[in-house]
């Protein structure tokens, strides 16, 4: 039987269209999802939004709406994102759906029967912005730590008894030192609790657009409650009831930005535990991205839209230089121009080029077709096993989320293959040896193949284009490189983009 893993992306605030920053981490998502597939597992990979909570509520107002007209709205911008960005998700999932609201309220009722809940009142200030309290004494300049306006507010509250679980944390990230993906993050949660830890308040009664807590409606259920338990709501629960015996639940990975791993990696197991459910298997998170040098903003005009590049230029070529640019797990810039070089210089000069210059060769001067060569050179054989190398390396890097030198990897294997062909000459062995021609050919399409499998996580679409053009079905890639190739309408893979024209691109989100 397969083994099974699950596979998750935050589920987004509806408060703001997608940019850039939401795209990055489906397509991380995305591209896991796609290369554990390939290696044979079985994978359950959701997505979808986070739609309750104040500042939603106040932002349907401002534009006259209700808040379910507002998220049904904003919402669908994620979901048609996703098609556009080439996404393999097997689930939406909307915090306002039917499913959800039921989850969170069995939840609930297990976190109260079994104690961790009771009855208080906060005092403090709140942060609407990020839905936080926050105490005098963390205010900076008047202002909540996380840079939004507060008020002093006190209300009623129900509170989550986080301070039981000091302990029971730090023992857990003791006994699963992988669980907090990359270390310096989970360093960071660990001193944070030995600061000591505070009980959480999980209801707010200054707002009505949540999930009404059960037996007491007049609160709704504090929204990262709320938010985190959509991953139980995506694995089927509280139906499928056993998580701990679920091979999903057991092997589920959430990724995140760096910004919500206390979430995740702290709350979220804290609430698991006290209803006897197991943490996820990891937390891995990721850091962000700044636009040509700034904090992305809407005042500042430079909100990169993923929807605009995928037109542009591809969806292929932004899932690979999201991935290429961004060490993962550091900080980032994205730029047009920086896209663009990366563009020109290794998806259309190397790989496209390799991939248009041989298939056109065959077409041209091979009447189309190539067989196996009934004997290999030492320089093919050398060439083969230099570009295995390339591949095992590049899969080494993705299985430990190190994207980009995966990317690497696979670029040496292009450089590799290039100058292989320019040792080989085969434009001079046509006229001097035409079955030597026809073996460089074959043997240079056959790690062509390879490449382009190790490829496909990140650029699904050009790898199809290019087995179709080889005439291998999408089914049976990953198989063995069959012994006549027949090229069939081959398409060029990677025109160049004229960076001259840079000046024409429109690739920022209209306000
Ligand atoms: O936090 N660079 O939702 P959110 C990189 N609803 N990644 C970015 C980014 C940037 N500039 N901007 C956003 C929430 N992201 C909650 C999550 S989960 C139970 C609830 C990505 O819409 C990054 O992954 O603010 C971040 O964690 C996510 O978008 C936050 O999206």
């Amino acid at each position: 039987m397969k083994q099974k893993i699950f596979i998750t992306t935050p589920i987004y605030y509806v408060n703001a269209k997608p940019h850039i920053g939401h795209a990055y981490t489906t397509v991380v998502c995305d591209v896991y999802a796609r290369f554990c597939r390939m290696m044979g597992y079985d994978v359950k990979f959701s997505t979808g939004t986070d739609e309750h909570g104040k500042k939603i509520e106040q932002s349907a107002i401002k534009l006259n709406e209700t808040p379910k007209e507002f998220t049904n709205n904003i919402s669908k911008l994620f979901r048609d994102l996703l098609p556009v960005l080439n996404i393999s998700n097997d689930d939406f999932i909307r915090t306002t759906e039917e499913r959800h609201i039921n989850t969170v309220q069995h939840f609930w009722n297990k976190l109260y029967d079994n104690g961790y809940i009771y009855l208080g009142e906060y005092k403090g200030w709140y942060d609407i912005r990020n839905e936080a309290y926050f105490d005098e004494s963390e205010l900076v300049d008047g202002k909540s730590p996380l840079g939004g306006e507060v008020t002093y507010m006190i209300e009623p509250c129900y509170f989550f008894k986080l301070s039981a679980f000091e302990d029971k944390l730090l023992k857990f990230y003791e006994e699963n030192p992988e669980f907090i993906f990359p270390i310096s993050r989970r360093n960071e949660i660990i001193s944070f609790i030995k600061q000591g830890l505070k009980d959480l308040s999980i209801s707010r009664t200054t707002f009505s657009w949540g999930i009404p807590v059960p037996n007491d409606p007049k609160h709704v259920v504090y929204v990262w409650l709320d938010a985190l338990t959509n991953y139980l709501t995506v694995n089927g629960y509280p139906e499928n009831e056993d998580q701990n015996n679920d091979n999903y639940w057991q092997n589920s990975i959430h990724f995140v930005g760096k910004e919500i791993v206390r979430f995740h990696a702290l709350y979220w197991p804290a609430f698991l535990m006290a209803v006897g459910i197991n943490p996820p298997k990891q937390i891995v998170s990721h850091g962000w991205w700044l636009s040509e040098g700034e904090k992305m903003s809407k005042s500042l005009g430079n909100v990169q839209d993923p929807v605009k590049y995928c037109k542009l230029f591809g969806s292929d070529a932004l899932r690979y230089y999201l991935l290429r640019e961004l060490p993962f797990g550091a900080d980032g810039n994205f730029s047009l121009n920086n896209f663009i070089n990366r563009y020109n210089s290794v998806l259309a000069n190397s790989y496209g080029n390799l991939c248009n210059r041989v298939i056109s060769f065959i077409s041209k001067y091979a009447n189309n077709t190539v067989h196996k060569p009934f004997t290999f050179t030492d320089d093919d054989i050398n060439f083969s096993n230099q570009i295995k190398s390339c591949i095992e390396e590049a899969f080494d890097n993705i299985k430990n989320y190190s994207f980009h030198k995966y990317l690497e990897k696979l670029e040496n294997a292009f450089t590799l293959s290039n100058q292989y062909l320019d040792n080989q000459k085969p434009w001079l062995l046509r006229n001097s040896d035409v079955k030597r021609m026809e073996d460089v050919l074959y043997v240079t399409l056959e790690q062509i193949y390879n490449i382009t499998n190790a490829l496909y996580p990140v650029m699904p679409m050009s790898s199809e284009k290019l087995l179709k053009s080889i005439g291998i079905d999408i089914n049976n890639m990953h198989s063995e490189f069959p012994s006549i190739i027949q090229i069939v309408n081959p398409e060029v893979l990677f025109p160049r983009i004229d960076i001259n024209n840079i000046e024409k691109f429109d690739v920022y989100a209209n306000n």
